[in-house]
């Protein structure tokens, strides 16, 4: 990535161009996302709002006024959802997008960075890893609400801000040509792992072909659940979705599977030891639950059906794009340290293999779950 560090001078004065109404004591960078960089504002009043400060990756959005177009509308219909709530409580639960001095949702500065500022949540948490059936089914209920909220937001309000994106052709053709320019020379490493992708790819068209049949609904959904993009409370009760620049047309199981690969998985998302990636069954029963419990009200029968599928296609989903980048020289997720594209890609492909040993006993999970829900309806 070609952005450079920004000075706190630089910070400072970018802060500037936001209607906050702070001192600020401190600007500290904040966060583990792989594409954004973000910061937070943190105020001397300890009463008052801190920020955060996000500076949006534009060579992976390439149309930041279209996306924060959508973030306008998709905060603002979640907020007249809790209309009935005060002021103070709307404000935890949805982004509260911080306007700059010329009342934009964003700010262009002069080397064409965009910028954009939110509240800061105060005493909440984000999880890399899931550790008890609470914040399993905290998380599943946060992320079913969600959905079950932007059910009846209005579809031509919100673009696509990547097109394709868990697009499972497109994504596999990308890999193709990966292969095919090798621009890192690094090929010969990861033929094993080709293998693996090649030898799954038909079986992993389900979702995309059901689409087309109009047999799946297209939804607004979120699709980048992993699990630390919902915030927690101090009680690890369910607080707020974050991360909403990817919130576009898909289907439920995109979000479904997205979860599951961050809840159900023993490891982190780029466990080096592949030994370690195991599967937590309770922990996925816990999610099922609260998700389930939150969704089932708007949910057809074929989109409970489809729930298993995204479990596999998103783990499988995300190796092709991690060895992707790996092959093109790492220049779209963030890396920590060499070979780290790779690494992940390893983790989520030993994770793909534990969920396909597992995968009648998930269905049953996701099933029986459902009949609970009908008949309690
Ligand atoms: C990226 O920004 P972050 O870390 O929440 C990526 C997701 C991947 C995820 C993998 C816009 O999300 O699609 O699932 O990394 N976001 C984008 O950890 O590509
Ligand atoms: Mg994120």
């Amino acid at each position: 990535m070609d952005f450079t560090i920004q000075t706190e001078q630089q910070l400072l004065d970018l802060v500037s161009e936001f209607r906050i109404d702070a001192g600020i004591a401190g600007i500290i960078p904040f966060g583990s996302g792989h594409i954004n960089d973000t910061y937070r504002i943190v105020n001397i009043d300890p009463e008052g709002h801190d920020y955060l400060l996000q500076r949006i990756n534009h060579h992976v959005f390439k149309n930041v006024p279209l996306l924060m177009n959508n973030l306008v509308n998709v905060t603002r219909h979640l907020q007249k959802k809790l209309a009935h709530l005060p002021q103070s409580a709307i404000e935890k639960e949805v982004l509260t997008i911080i306007e700059t001095r010329n009342n934009q949702s964003y700010y262009l500065d002069v080397s064409g960075n965009y910028w954009r500022m939110f509240y800061f949540l105060k005493n909440t948490r984000a999880y890399d890893l899931v550790t008890t059936e609470q914040q399993a089914f905290e998380g599943g209920k946060a992320f079913g609400k969600f959905q079950a909220e932007l059910a009846d937001l209005d579809t031509d309000l919100i673009k696509d801000t990547i097109p394709n994106f868990h697009n499972i052709e497109f994504r596999l053709n990308n890999l193709d040509k990966a292969i095919e320019s090798n621009k890192a020379g690094r090929l010969q490493e990861v033929l094993p792992e080709i293998e693996f992708i090649r030898l799954r790819a038909n079986s992993m068209f389900e979702i995309l072909e059901s689409g087309k049949n109009k047999i799946l609904p297209l939804r607004i959904v979120h699709n980048d659940t992993k699990f630390n993009n919902v915030l927690l409370d101090s009680n690890d009760r369910a607080q707020c979705v974050i991360d909403l620049d990817t919130v576009m047309p898909g289907y439920v199981a995109y979000d479904f599977g997205d979860s599951i690969r961050t809840i159900i998985n023993t490891a982190e998302e780029d466990e080096a030891d592949l030994s370690a990636i195991r599967l937590n069954l309770n922990l996925f029963e816990s999610y099922t639950r609260g998700y389930l419990q939150e969704s089932v009200r708007f949910l057809e029968k074929s989109e409970i059906d489809s729930l298993i599928k995204g479990v596999l296609l998103l783990p499988y989903i995300q190796a092709v794009r991690f060895l992707t980048d790996y092959l093109d020289g790492d220049i779209y997720f963030k890396i920590h340290s060499k070979g780290h594209n790779l690494q992940r890609c390893r983790a989520q492909l030993a994770l793909v293999k534990k969920l396909e040993e597992n995968r009648e006993i998930l269905e049953q999970i996701i099933q029986t779950t459902w009949q609970h829900y009908q008949l309690e309806n």
